[in-house]
């Protein structure tokens, strides 16, 4: 068995602030605001949230565009309402993680605003700075929220390197002030007693300074992957901060890893190597991608999604750790994509939490997930928010001809604004996230999903969820056990057992919306054995009926 670690006994909740609880009737959300909702986050069984970026931004990519890392937004509210928000968080025995965003700053970052003043400014080095190549961009990297990842900047004449959109320039982590720098940002929020971090595209961090073009795909960029993930001092840069700064705290640290193998997660996450604890993975969210990336309106596999949810099980057994995560607030809602939304609805959202919150690692759930929130499946372009979403459009609309109405359909699949419409919280005007206008619209549904009709509904959603995380808080074979996968090329259940030393649990998940039969293993037909857990009131056996979820566990 694994060494034992508080981080992998919890569970995290993830805020998207903007669209959780507005208090002050802005038609934004707000740390007040996330306040008085503590106690539903407490009653979920919740141990940690973590909260997408809250500082100081001009707000181009909603927040992942800082400006002051010390400061926070004044649309979120003070330091002084953050504070109370930890300490009142900490009252009640949960924890609190914060968003660390520093492969890039805002534009309007103290240090970028420095930096393009002059070649010889003493911030000049803090980002990356190249000349033109005849007149035109150093290479041909495109970023990836579309357009050449290059900025001219007409003050110096050179350009600067955006991964992200031209207002997120990407810090320069070969120079030490930087790291420095960052370093001593990062103890000043942990010596305020904050419990670790979510490190935004951290394996973007060290780029090849040779700058040669990328590989182009047919398209009129290349891809700056090869020469920016993970690459060649990464992992250096990551223990000089893990001894700098994270082995002096009692925290958790979970780094987002775009594209990331598993031969990188183990240099990231092993438990050997002072990095981080562990690293969000995307090849699940993955498999629905098409020939323009992750714009389609394609449906996953479930032989591929076992495959690749497996290979992180068993790979990361020995000395890493894994995350749990059906969903954030760059994907769509988990049950649009992954369940069914339309006639099946309940029942798929819990199925869903059942299969991926019985295997090994730490849950992370996103705000609504546990309500089975869906996908905004917003009509008009004017509705989204996301400049991704925008960028993308006109990408492909204008660039590569799509026909526009298919083109709704992508983004009705996979816009991130399908997970940032506001926490439905009760059926009043606009589902009680604000008194106000909000900043996105509120999806439909609300009247019928929201929080108000599931507490006390112990057949909802809400308390199913509730109850697998009481189960995992119970039960160490749920957080430590061995897993292993049974009928791999079965395309319509998902079964797989977890042990630890003489327990057992079977996890059968139907994908489908047809009943479907499954005889239970030798192993497990001559045992007493008892369902765990099960989205259906009884057992009938072998039948398995419409996104029926049920685990058997043997003590
Ligand atoms: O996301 C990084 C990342 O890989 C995403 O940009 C991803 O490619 C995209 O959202 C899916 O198409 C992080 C944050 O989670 C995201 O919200 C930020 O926009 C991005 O970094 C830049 O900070
Ligand atoms: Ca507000």
């Amino acid at each position: 068995m694994q060494k034992k670690s508080w981080y992998k006994e919890s569970v995290v909740y993830q805020i998207y602030p903007r669209s959780f609880m507005d208090s002050n009737g802005d038609g934004i959300g707000d740390i007040r605001g996330i306040i008085k909702k503590l106690d539903y986050l407490k009653n979920l069984g919740v141990d940690i949230i973590w909260i997408s970026p809250i500082y100081e931004s001009p707000n181009e990519d909603n927040g992942y565009d800082i400006s002051d890392y010390q400061n926070i937004l004044s649309e979120f509210g003070t330091m002084e309402d953050f504070d109370k928000l930890l300490e009142t968080a900490h009252d009640k025995g949960m924890k609190i993680i914060m968003d660390l965003v520093v492969n890039h700053t805002s534009d309007e970052h103290q240090w970028f605003v420095e930096s393009r003043k002059s070649k010889d400014n003493s911030y000049r080095d803090y980002y990356i700075w190249k000349d033109g190549k005849n007149g035109k961009e150093p290479n041909n990297w495109g970023s990836w929220f579309g357009g050449s990842a290059w900025q001219y900047d007409e003050n110096t004449e050179m350009y600067y390197l955006h991964i992200f959109s031209s207002k997120q320039p990407d810090l320069n982590w070969d120079n030490n002030k930087v790291r420095n720098e960052v370093y001593k940002m990062m103890k000043w929020w942990l010596d305020k007693g904050i419990d670790g971090f979510r490190m935004d595209v951290i394996n973007l961090i060290s780029k090849d300074h040779k700058f040669p073009d990328g590989k182009s795909n047919g398209g009129l960029y290349g891809d700056l992957g090869p020469y920016c993930l993970n690459g060649e001092h990464v992992h250096e840069y990551l223990k000089e901060m893990n001894e700098n700064v994270l082995s002096k705290y009692d925290i958790m640290t979970v780094g987002e890893t775009a594209d990331v193998t598993i031969e990188e997660a183990k240099k990231y996450s092993a438990c050997d190597r002072n990095e981080l604890d562990m690293v969000f993975q995307f090849e699940h969210m993955a498999l629905d991608s098409g020939d323009y990336g992750k714009w389609s309106n394609n449906r996953f596999n479930l032989i591929d999604l076992k495959k690749v949810l497996t290979k992180w099980q068993k790979e990361l057994e020995e000395k890493c750790w894994n995350t749990l995560f059906w969903s954030n607030h760059d994907q769509p809602r988990a049950v649009s994509r992954f369940g069914n939304d339309k006639d099946h609805r309940e029942i798929s959202a819990k199925m869903l939490g059942t299969c991926l919150y019985m295997m090994r690692g730490t849950p992370f759930i996103f705000q609504g997930e546990e309500l089975g929130m869906t996908n905004a499946y917003f009509d008009t372009l004017d509705e989204y928010r996301d400049l991704e979403t925008f960028n993308a459009y006109e990408d492909l609309t204008k660039k590569h001809g799509i026909d526009k109405e298919l083109m709704m359909d992508y983004l009705k699949h996979i816009s991130r604004d399908n997970a940032r419409t506001p926490m439905q919280w009760d059926d009043s005007t606009n589902a009680g996230f604000t008194t106000g206008t909000p900043w996105i619209s509120v999806n439909k549904n609300y009247p019928d999903i929201n929080a108000n009709n599931q507490v006390d509904d112990h057949g909802s959603v809400y308390n199913y969820y509730r109850k697998l995380f009481k189960l995992r808080h119970e039960h160490e074979i749920i957080v430590y056990g061995d897993y292993k996968l049974l009928e791999p090329d079965n395309n319509e259940l998902y079964v797989y057992t977890r042990s630890l030393n003489k327990n057992k649990l079977l996890v059968i998940c139907n994908f489908t919306q047809k009943s479907l039969t499954y005889e239970v293993p030798e192993e497990f037909r001559k045992v007493n054995k008892r369902i765990l857990i099960s989205n259906y009131h009884d057992d009938l056996g072998e039948e398995i009926r419409p996104y029926e979820a049920k685990v058997y566990m043997v003590d």
